[in-house]
């Protein structure tokens, strides 16, 4: 695995854990898409739904597959190991990306403005600085938008264990 696909699976697991508790649980899930969706405000019913829907199903998906010890919570031991078969995971993934790229586009232009961009990913947990910087390297139009299309596939990038250099790199932090 590269050692970038590490960091961000580090990353993830710990914005993940909502509530601090140190393992990945239902609850986190809930707790993470009610703020997603109150982060979304223009956002219509059925997008908002669809977010729940994806974060249930990811959560679903990761306690089928990587509970190992079986105690309906995901452990960071048991989470790295979703990066040794990431197509066991390809679904939900791809459900999530398209329901937070969709969330990031109320206006259903295929467009996303910086400002809802960095509310979503707030939301979620990211620094702003890292925020921007990704959003930045997501090449940006003159009128500060990106595509949806770029950001679901920059999503599913991020999960991906065999990327490293990505724009997604830099919601880590560190030297790319
Ligand atoms: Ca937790
Ligand atoms: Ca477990």
């Amino acid at each position: 695995m590269q050692k970038a696909a590490l960091d961000r699976v580090k990353l993830i697991f710990t914005l993940l854990d909502t509530d601090g508790t140190g393992y990945l649980e239902a609850e986190d899930f809930e707790l993470m898409a009610s703020r997603v969706v109150a982060a979304a405000p223009e956002s219509d019913d059925a997008a908002k739904a669809a977010m729940l829907a994806a974060f249930r199903r990811y959560w679903t998906t990761l306690a089928a597959e990587l509970d190992a010890d079986r105690d309906h919570r995901i452990s960071f031991e048991e989470y790295t190991a979703c990066v040794l078969s990431p197509e066991r995971f390809d679904g939900a993934v791809t459900d999530f990306a398209g329901a937070l790229a969709a969330l990031g586009d109320p206006d259903g232009d295929g467009l996303i403005e910086r400002s809802v961009f960095a509310a979503l990913m707030t939301a979620i947990g990211f620094e702003r600085a890292n925020i921007d910087t990704l959003f930045d390297a997501f090449k940006p139009s003159d009128a500060d938008q990106i595509t949806v299309s770029v950001w679901a596939a920059g999503i599913k990038d991020y999960y991906s264990p065999d990327k490293a250099g990505i724009p997604g790199d830099h919601l880590v932090g560190g030297p790319i």
